[in-house]
């Protein structure tokens, strides 16, 4: 077993991983009560893997994970509140509110989100990395992914481009042991993760992701090999997720027991004993670790109750509208097409959207088209285009909304 670090790193250690505990749990509670919206990813329980990674990152380090990052962003430096607000849709939110949970987002900290789309980071990864090289800057990007992810065609094109440029990348697998309720075995051909990525020409190494301190070790090594000889590797570290997928799952595919024993290796009581039983911290010290984790949290409910909403009039910005045929956003520039759009092809349904939501854009009170809900209702179904009097849902809704 690797060596404590000195008594203020293991202070700060325990103090991350304990407000990222105390924060998920309250985001869980928050979540139950309606209060943040959306899907929500608790990582409780796998504190170590994501606090022992950030901590032997440079600022200048990029961070890039999936949709279980509330703790990964923390972890960077980003203020609870704010994380908390984002998960409450408001504005003081890391993205305004407009991102929620799975899309936690801090440039400053260098947390680069924050992805819905399972693999999805990992070309962004390398994105990232090559930016740098190319900015000549010495920064490495890490990149945290699922088990699941490593069967993404993602997975082999990033490892293919990460070792063909020598990227200043580094990879963590949080292998939690499940893709949702597809175990490894189930969904992986290759069950050794860290050599998954052999071929490509990237080795890779085991570690107990329960362990925050061998997470820094081999976290560390692993940024040094990428920051001083441009050699991307993979680090799987087993860690375990106690709560269910998202919120709403119900937990058919493993057993209590697993969770209890998992439980029993709990990352943050196994290293406060450690740290009291090594004389390093007091008993008085891991309680006062615990007392400012739920300050801090009561006091990021508080501001995130007392953000504000996005203006209604907002609802429209930031949305990006392609100028293919077919589907577009609602928009609040002007209900006519835009440049490239061609009207004749436009469905009817889309084009009334679109004029419904310039209507209402500028009248806070009316009721609106919601254009995710739309686009969902869309999708796939090749919308043809309707004659005048059409009675497609999407028509009523909107014709309902403005009467
Ligand atoms: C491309 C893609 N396929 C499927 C999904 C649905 N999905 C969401 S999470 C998930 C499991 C991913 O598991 P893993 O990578 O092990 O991450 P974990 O949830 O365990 O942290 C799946 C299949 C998705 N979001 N994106
Ligand atoms: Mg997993």
């Amino acid at each position: 077993m690797a060596d404590l670090p000195d008594a203020a790193t293991c202070y700060e250690l325990l103090a991350r991983m304990a407000l990222t505990r105390r924060f998920e749990e309250e985001a869980g509670r928050q979540y139950q009560r309606a209060k943040a919206g959306g899907f929500l990813h608790l990582g409780i329980g796998e504190e170590a893997t994501i606090v022992g990674t950030a901590s032997v990152m440079r600022d200048e380090d990029y961070l890039i994970g999936t949709y279980r990052t509330h703790g990964h962003a923390i972890a960077r430096g980003t203020e609870p509140k704010r994380v908390m607000a984002e998960l409450f849709g408001r504005v003081d939110g890391t993205s305004g509110g407009r991102g929620g949970s799975m899309h936690i987002f801090d440039r400053e900290n260098r947390f680069m989100g924050g992805y819905g789309v399972v693999g999805g980071n990992l070309p962004i990864a390398a994105g990232l990395a090559l930016s740098s090289e190319y900015k000549g800057e010495d920064a490495v990007t890490v990149c945290m992914f699922g088990d699941g992810a490593s069967n993404t065609g993602n997975f082999g094109e990033t490892m293919n481009l990460a070792a063909l440029w020598q990227l200043p990348i580094f990879f963590l697998v949080e292998n939690n042991l499940y893709g949702m309720g597809t175990s490894v075995e189930r969904h992986s051909a290759q069950t050794d993760l860290s050599k998954k990525a052999e071929g490509y020409g990237i080795s890779g190494e085991r570690i107990d992701g329960m362990d925050v301190i061998a997470v820094r070790e081999g976290v560390a090594e692993g940024i040094r090999q990428a920051r001083e000889e441009r050699r991307p590797t993979v680090l799987e570290a087993f860690t375990y997720r106690y709560r269910g997928h998202s919120a709403a799952d119900p937990e058919v595919y493993r057993e209590r027991e697993e969770v209890e024993e998992w439980q029993q290796k709990d990352p943050i009581e196994v290293f406060a004993r450690r740290c009291v039983e090594a004389g390093v911290l007091g008993e008085r010290e891991v309680q006062e670790v615990r007392d400012k984790a739920d300050t801090q949290v009561k006091a990021a409910v508080e501001f995130a109750d007392a953000s504000p909403e996005p203006a209604l009039d907002s609802l429209y910005e930031n949305l990006y509208v392609t100028d293919s045929e077919g589907w577009y956003a609602v928009d609040e520039r002007s209900p006519e097409p835009h440049r490239g759009e061609d009207e004749g092809r436009m469905p009817a349904a889309a084009r009334e959207l679109a004029e419904a939501g310039a209507a209402y854009a500028g009248q806070p009170d009316g009721p609106r088209p919601n254009p995710a809900e739309h686009g969902d209702a869309q999708e796939g179904s090749a919308p043809e285009v309707a004659e005048e009097g059409d009675d497609s849902p999407v028509t009523q809704e909107v014709e309902e909304a403005s009467e």
